[in-house]
């Protein structure tokens, strides 16, 4: 009989907590979301989670790797992002960056997001022997290297959040 009681009282619980976050909320956020800290092992600046993985891969299998985790592959919108990835996780890793389908046109996108910031070391991208459709971030700026090039690999995901 108790645990049929248990699920129950729970779930009055949880109806009274949201009650009380929309009456202290105002009306703005009502129907809000909370938006949460990052998980365990993930770096936050601003509302970005990241991570690196542990193995450097090659670069369609590090994009893969982040899908797996519920993430995407990194790509840094603003040289500030670059920097706090670059002190605080790894100097040299792979973006989600590409000229896989037209040679010289580069396909560069946060999640789904197209992004426009470059930042190109001076000589880049040199498509080097024929071959360099995969963009690697380096202190000195970005440079185009062959995909199956392993490289390090950081994962980007937004903070858990609460719906209410
Ligand atoms: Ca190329
Ligand atoms: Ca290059």
């Amino acid at each position: 009989h108790l645990k049929m009681m248990l699920p129950k009282r729970l779930d009055v619980g949880l109806i009274s907590l949201c009650l009380i976050i929309r009456c202290t909320g105002g009306n703005e956020r009502c129907g809000a979301s909370i938006r949460g800290a990052c998980p365990p092992a993930w770096s936050q600046w601003g509302d970005k989670c990241y991570k690196q993985l542990s193995k450097d891969l090659p670069w369609v299998k590090a994009k893969q790797e982040c899908i797996k985790m519920g993430s995407v592959l990194v790509m840094p919108q603003s040289q500030e992002e670059t920097e706090f990835l670059q002190k605080n996780l790894i100097d040299k890793f792979w973006i989600d960056c590409n000229d896989l389908q037209v040679e010289g046109t580069w396909v560069c996108q946060d999640g789904t997001t197209d992004v426009e910031y470059r930042n190109w070391r001076d000589g880049e991208p040199s498509n080097f022997g024929g071959g360099e459709d995969c963009v690697v971030a380096k202190e000195a700026g970005w440079n185009d290297a062959p995909c199956e090039t392993h490289v390090p690999t950081i994962c980007k995901r937004p903070p858990p959040q609460l719906h209410l």
